[in-house]
């Protein structure tokens, strides 16, 4: 774990290194994607079929055995433990709970000539959330994009979720079931993006897809974009940790390894003014590593991405903070919500001591499903207005276009557009 000071004379570029983290190599895989898709477009479930047999190692006899059956998902959740079932309905009350207050409401305004102005929001008629398979199924990804769509209001949710081996996570499946989710598909990859993006026999097409993946995954994200909407490229987890000597070092070394146990590629970073405290997560950091169950994957990533950057000051530790932008932001100083005003860009603000990330990524409410590898500069966590769109609403009253009219016959004349013009004035007085 790279660990360095603002002052060394190499320290632009072993920073600009950490700016560059996450970059996808979206070119790579960019020629095998579009044609996934092109399969997909033209041949539908066939093409589906090829692809899962390829890369999930199962045989679709029929149609049928592409979709979960939804009495399987109200099994796994029969079988739940009670403790995993409260665990899950307390997870499931937070988030709405959280997600709820994030609806924005239409609007309708009068001004005094009698025109009507607003705005009507409205969800969108299918949503096709992606969940990932294999070793990294999360059930709660399914919460995270399941909730902000069911708050929208969207009438159809589908589910499309990659099954290796024909085996699919049960918890995953109770979750969908917590849900009312009914509409689960065994597809992944490229190949679910496209089928969701364009439809196939089975698997309708959606307005809006959501949800993380790997770069196969994204790249197809980015391609069907405009063909329906999308939430943003996801890529590998990250944390970034402003500390002061006030920090409990312990707790720092647990919260940077818990997003590097996600992925090799993840990335971990601490920004804190004191040598001391830097010194001390360092070691720790080691410590911890060595008793991890996924130790193999969090070594690599702490080995190659994890850096602890020492500062002269916490406002240049802030200054840094920004520019990475990272998806999880902890701010564990002796009064973190006086830094809150200087904190421009950060996926989510985890404030204080008690407010390790990974309770953000179950329990406290707001969605887990954030911006990665600097993009929190300009996308916003996953939300309700993923799933909705607005429009606007205009009436004139016969005063209202006889006050604004002339103005709006003159432009369109000088724009060289004559029925525009027309338009309007035939209505005035
Ligand atoms: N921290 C991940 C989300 C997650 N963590 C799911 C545990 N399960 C997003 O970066
Ligand atoms: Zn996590």
């Amino acid at each position: 774990m790279l660990l360095f000071n603002t002052t060394d004379s190499d320290f632009k570029e072993k920073f600009s290194e950490l700016l560059g983290r996450g970059a996808m190599d979206i070119e790579q895989v960019s020629e095998i994607v579009k044609n996934i898709i092109k399969e997909i477009q033209s041949e539908g479930n066939e093409a589906l079929k090829r692809h899962i047999a390829k890369f999930d190692r199962w045989e679709v006899k029929e149609d049928s055995d592409l979709m979960v059956d939804p009495r399987d998902m109200k099994k796994a959740y029969d079988k739940l433990s009670s403790e995993l079932r409260d665990a899950l309905h307390l997870a499931y009350d937070r988030i709405r709970n959280y997600h709820e207050k994030q609806m924005p409401k239409s609007w309708i305004d009068f001004d005094k000539a009698g025109n009507t102005l607003g705005q009507k929001v409205t969800p969108v008629d299918r949503a096709g959330l992606y969940i990932p398979g294999g070793k990294a199924a999360y059930p709660s990804s399914l919460l995270m994009n399941a909730i902000p769509a069911i708050v929208a209001g969207v009438e159809e949710i589908i589910v499309t979720t990659p099954t290796p081996d024909n085996e699919i996570n049960e918890l995953l499946l109770a979750a969908a079931h917590l849900c009312g989710i009914t509409k689960m598909f065994k597809v992944g990859g490229a190949s679910a993006i496209a089928a969701m993006a364009y439809g196939t026999q089975t698997i309708p097409k959606v307005d809006v897809i959501t949800g993380p993946g790997n770069i196969f995954v994204a790249t197809a994200k980015k391609l069907v974009y405009g063909d329906v909407n999308i939430d943003m490229i996801a890529g590998p987890s990250e944390i970034g940790i402003l500390a002061d000597n006030t920090a409990i070092p312990e707790y720092l070394a647990i919260d940077l390894l818990s997003q590097a146990e996600h992925d090799e590629m993840a990335s971990s970073i601490l920004i804190t003014p004191s040598a001391e405290l830097a010194e001390s997560v360092r070691e720790l950091v080691y410590v911890e590593l060595a008793k991890l169950e996924r130790e193999m994957i969090a070594r690599k990533s702490i080995e190659e991405r994890g850096a602890i950057i020492v500062t002269e000051t916490m406002e240049e530790a802030v200054e840094l903070m920004n520019r990475i932008a990272p998806e999880h932001l902890e701010v564990v100083t002796a009064n973190p919500f006086d830094l809150l005003p200087h904190i421009k860009h950060a996926g989510a603000i985890f404030l204080g001591s008690f407010t390790p990330e990974p309770i953000g990524d179950y329990m406290a409410g707001p969605n887990h499903t954030l911006p990665t590898g600097g993009t929190a500069k300009f996308y916003s966590p996953l939300n309700v207005e993923n799933f909705l769109k607005k429009s606007s609403i205009i009436s004139m009253s016969e005063d209202g276009i006889n006050e604004i009219g002339e103005a709006c016959a003159l432009l369109a004349k000088t724009e060289g557009l004559t029925a525009h013009e027309k338009s309007v004035r035939i209505r005035l007085k």
